[in-house]
């Protein structure tokens, strides 16, 4: 069916066409999906929970305004999308669909019924078995080894931005949140200043140009957190922090490593490595012997 609208002027013509198209976004959403309770705030807008119409899928709709938002943050939300449209990996949160309105962009998520990495933890009292611990681990650098493979940096790697698939001791941990990442070209560098104090690499607190290596730091801060439930350079003072992520012993006498093994430890000193250069790459870190010794399903292929 057609219709024909007709104007007495070409300022409200385009005042409609606008007015309608905004609302295109929308109702294209509404179209395909069930949209439920909120979940979440986010940084530009509300999470909710949302089901497929035909498939019953549970998804997350991640909604991000528009308005009033810096440039600068307008191109953090287009460059989430473009790096998660790129991103089809079951260690990373996937984007099933994508709306758009003049007002606002909705991002339909994979749902994560787990919350975040830690507030699983959490949960647990900051203590995994070494075998779960190392199962995750395994998962997040498969994630991480898949985004460097595409000159992707994410640049934020934390236990925030870790989602669990369900709350359970077999949950599947999987990378979200990719408003800092990059790409950077095999012989390009990065050197905005970027991330999370306590997760962060030195050459970035350095102001050095930095490259895909800033994210094993990250993730052996993550693989240190996951083995003793504690960072490895942490102080409720943030220059303090940054001091001993230059600087800093990097420690394993607290009493919970007294119950992991050698290997553990000597995966996560290969990547707590202050020069970039000397830190294990994705891959080196997947054939570390720690690695490939895991029992279960998850030893790296
Ligand atoms: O507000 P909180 O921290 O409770 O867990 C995410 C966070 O919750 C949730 O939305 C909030 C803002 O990021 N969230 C984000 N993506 C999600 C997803 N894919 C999600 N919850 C479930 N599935």
């Amino acid at each position: 069916m057609s219709r024909i609208l007709y104007f007495k002027t070409k300022d409200d013509a385009l005042s409609w066409t606008q007015a309608m198209s905004d609302s295109i976004g929308q109702a294209n959403l509404y179209q395909y999906y069930n949209l439920e309770m909120t979940i979440g705030q986010g940084q530009f807008g509300q999470v909710k929970l949302a089901t497929h119409k035909r498939t019953g899928l549970k998804v997350a709709v991640k909604i991000m305004g528009k308005k009033d938002i810096k440039p600068i943050e307008t191109y953090q939300i287009k460059r989430e999308i473009e790096v998660m449209k790129m991103c089809k990996h079951p260690n990373i949160v996937r984007l099933e669909d994508l709306f758009e309105n003049a007002e606002c962009f909705f991002l339909v998520l994979e749902f994560m019924g787990g919350g975040d990495l830690f507030d699983y933890l959490k949960q647990r009292q900051f203590r995994l078995t070494e075998e779960r611990a190392r199962e995750i681990i395994i998962q997040l650098t498969l994630a991480v080894q898949f985004l460097h493979t595409f000159g992707i940096v994410h640049r934020d790697i934390k236990l925030e931005n870790v989602m669990m698939s369900d709350t359970t001791d077999r949950a599947v941990p999987k990378l979200a949140d990719f408003g800092l990442a990059k790409m950077v070209g095999p012989s390009e560098k990065a050197d905005e200043p970027f991330g999370t104090l306590g997760y962060a690499a030195p050459e970035v607190l350095r102001k050095e140009p930095y490259g895909p290596a800033c994210d094993l730091w990250s993730l052996g801060c993550i693989s240190y957190a996951l083995l003793c439930g504690a960072l490895p350079f942490d102080h409720e003072s943030q220059r303090e922090t940054a001091r001993l992520t230059l600087q800093g012993k990097l420690s394993f006498e607290q009493p919970a490593w007294h119950f992991v093994s050698e290997g553990a430890k000597d995966f996560i000193k290969g990547l707590l490595v202050r020069e970039p250069q000397n830190r294990l790459s994705a891959d080196q870190a997947l054939a570390h012997v720690w690695i490939k010794a895991a029992s279960s399903q998850f030893a790296a292929q």
